[in-house]
Formats: C-alpha cells, sequence, structure tokens
C-alpha cells in the first residue's frame, strides 16, 4: 500500500501515473479527508484514459491547496482563493487542456466566493472540486462559511452565531451546469462523480465533504451518508432545475441534523459552455494559443494598433 492509499484498496494499476516520480509524503494528519480526493481524483483520471500531460491541477491555498503536491500532472498552486480565474485563463489559451481547480470551503466560498459565483455563471468547462471540512484546517480550525451554527472554534467560542452557507443552492443559482455532492468516505462514488464531471462540457461543482480529525473533532461526521440515486426516498428529476433547487435544500437542511445526502443534483447537457460560445462568435482560437510563438507565419495582432485602427 503506497502513501496515497490511506483510504481504500489500490484497484487500478494507471492510477499510478498520477503519483509524483519524486513522491512526497503528503503531510495531511492521519485520517484527514484529502486522503479521499486525492484517491478519487488519481481513479477518476485513470478511467478516463487521461495522462499527465493532459490534465492541468489549480489548487488554492489550505491543506486542500496541497493536492497538487500530490498529483503528477501539471499543477498551480496558486493563492487563496484565486485557483479559478487561473484555471479558467489556462483553459482559454489551451483549449484541450483537462482542467481541474480545487481548494476548501474557506478559498473556494468565503476569500474567493466571487471567483465561484461568475466561474459557474459564465459556465467555464471545468471541474470544481471544493473540500468541505466546515472549518479553515490549515490555519487551526476557525469558522468557515460552511461551519454549523452554533460551531464552536477559537474564532466563536461561545458558538457561531452565523447561518452556513448552502453551497448546492448557491451554485444553482450562480448558474453551474453539473452540480455534486460527495463525500471522502466513500472514494468509489467520489470517483464515479468526479469521472462524470470531467466529461462534462460546461462548469462541473463537486462539493465534497472532508472530515477534519484534528481541528473539527466530529471527524466521523460524514458518516453513513446516503446515495440519493440509489436510494427509494428520493425521487427527483436532476435535469429540471426546481425540482434539483428543492432537492438540494433538503439536502442542506438534512446535513446539520445529522442526515448527509450526497449524489448527483443537477446536470444541465444542453447549455454551451464558455468555450463553445466564444467558438461560436469566433473568439476562441482552435490550437493552444502557446502554439503562435512556433508559427513563423502568423501574423501578431497588436491589441494597442486594433484600438488605433478602431477609433481613426
Ligand atoms: C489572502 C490570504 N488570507 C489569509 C490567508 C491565511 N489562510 C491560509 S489557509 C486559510 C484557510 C484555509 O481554509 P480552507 O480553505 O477551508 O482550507 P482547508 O485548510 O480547510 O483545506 C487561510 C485563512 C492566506 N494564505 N491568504
Ligand atoms: S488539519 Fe484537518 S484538514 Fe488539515 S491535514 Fe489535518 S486533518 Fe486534514
Ligand atoms: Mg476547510
Amino acid at each position: 500500500m503506497s502513501a496515497f492509499s490511506a483510504i481504500g484498496e489500490e484497484t487500478d494499476k494507471d492510477q499510478n501515473e498520477f503519483t509524483p516520480g519524486l513522491e512526497p509524503q503528503p503531510t495531511w494528519c492521519p485520517g484527514c479527508g484529502d486522503f479521499g480526493v486525492l484517491k478519487a481524483l488519481k481513479g477518476a483520471a485513470a478511467e478516463l484514459g487521461l495522462s499527465p500531460d493532459e490534465m492541468l491541477l489549480c489548487t488554492g491555498i489550505g491543506c486542500s491547496g496541497k493536492l497538487n503536491s500530490y498529483f503528477e500532472s501539471y499543477g498551480f498552486h496558486t493563492i487563496h482563493g484565486r485557483s479559478l480565474p487561473i484555471a479558467r485563463a489556462a483553459k482559454l489559451a489551451n483549449p484541450g487542456l483537462t482542467v481541474v481547480a480545487a481548494g476548501g470551503d474557506g478559498d473556494g466560498y468565503g476569500i474567493g466566493g466571487n471567483h465561484f459565483m461568475h466561474s459557474a455563471r459564465e459556465n467555464h468547462d471545468m471541474t470544481y472540486i471544493v473540500f468541505n471540512n466546515e472549518i479553515f484546517g490549515l490555519t487551526k480550525g476557525q469558522t468557515s462559511p460552511t461551519s454549523p451554527k452554533g460551531h464552536k472554534s477559537k474564532t466563536q467560542p461561545h458558538g457561531s452565531a452565523k447561518e452556513p452557507l448552502r453551497p448546492l443552492s448557491l451554485s444553482l443559482t450562480s448558474g453551474a451546469s453539473y452540480i455534486a455532492r460527495t463525500a471522502a468516505v466513500n472514494p468509489n462514488q467520489a470517483k464515479e462523480i468526479i469521472v462524470e464531471a470531467i466529461e462534462h462540457d460546461g462548469f462541473s461543482h463537486i462539493d465534497f465533504l472532508t472530515q477534519c480529525p484534528t481541528w473539527n473533532k466530529d471527524a466521523r461526521q460524514y458518516v453513513p451518508y446516503i446515495d440519493i440515486q440509489d436510494s427509494d426516498d428520493y425521487d427527483f428529476d436532476n435535469t429540471d432545475r426546481r425540482e434539483a433547487s428543492e432537492m438540494m435544500a433538503e439536502t442542506e437542511d438534512a446535513l446539520h441534523e445529522g442526515t448527509v445526502l450526497t449524489g448527483r443534483y443537477y446536470v444541465d447537457s444542453e447549455r454551451p459552455s464558455y468555450g463553445q460560445e466564444k467558438r461560436t462568435i469566433g473568439e476562441m482560437p482552435e490550437e493552444p494559443l502557446a502554439e503562435r510563438y512556433f508559427d513563423d507565419d502568423y501574423e501578431w495582432e497588436r491589441s494597442y494598433d486594433m484600438f488605433l485602427d478602431k477609433h481613426r
């Protein structure tokens, strides 16, 4: 068993392609849910037949942000809350790349919340994984946007007086076209969801419940969970916006009452991604922008000259 298989067994040999040659030991604490995300992402990349040079993984800052140190692909460990704008720029410059952005609940729903909303609204073709452990892990357990009301921490010693943010509902109203919730305690479901999210052409958001046994002592908060697609109790059409919205609200209410629901909440395969919209109006390069540097025949358009021509 490698250092990366703390949760679940290694089943697919090809996953090892995504383990860095110079294998850095993860500095995550024993039992941390982040191992489950790494395991699921490696499994998904292998199942999709991707190779490390076809992928870009952009991460934010936090324990979650360390993901790309342990995942072999192109990587960009960005600044706090800023993985999405970097990921978007890379996707626009090189449309053939499979782009995954990842970060924590503080990173993505707090300081980076604005980027989350607008990346979803614009339907950029990428997968965004948010490690939701309901606290700031790296900085030692402060209250985060998803901490439940009443949650005690060093920053809220008498218990948080704030209602938590509702990530699934926010994602839907912002415009994400694939929305799912999974949990590190089930890397198999998580892997399947990541596969679907990467295959989806548009902005895919995965709210990934990850336990933090060090700073959020209720580390088994995500066990047991229910898969809404496998349960007869939840019959809804996840291509219908209104039904998806109701299912999300029920899920978000249930979480803090101790019932953990996971699954695919919304899938809109009809809506064109941002890249597709840009291609339609002739504003999207077919080849990676970087190739222009090697193309002797390429006629550079100077934006300053274009500006002058337009206003002469
Ligand atoms: C601009 C900026 N503000 C604050 C910090 C300090 N900081 C580092 S990680 C972090 C929060 C991490 O929480 P989360 O995003 O939930 O990730 P986790 O560690 O829980 O995976 C903060 C506030 C920072 N690095 N940069
Ligand atoms: S502090 Fe929490 S989130 Fe960070 S590595 Fe340890 S268990 Fe994981
Ligand atoms: Mg966190």
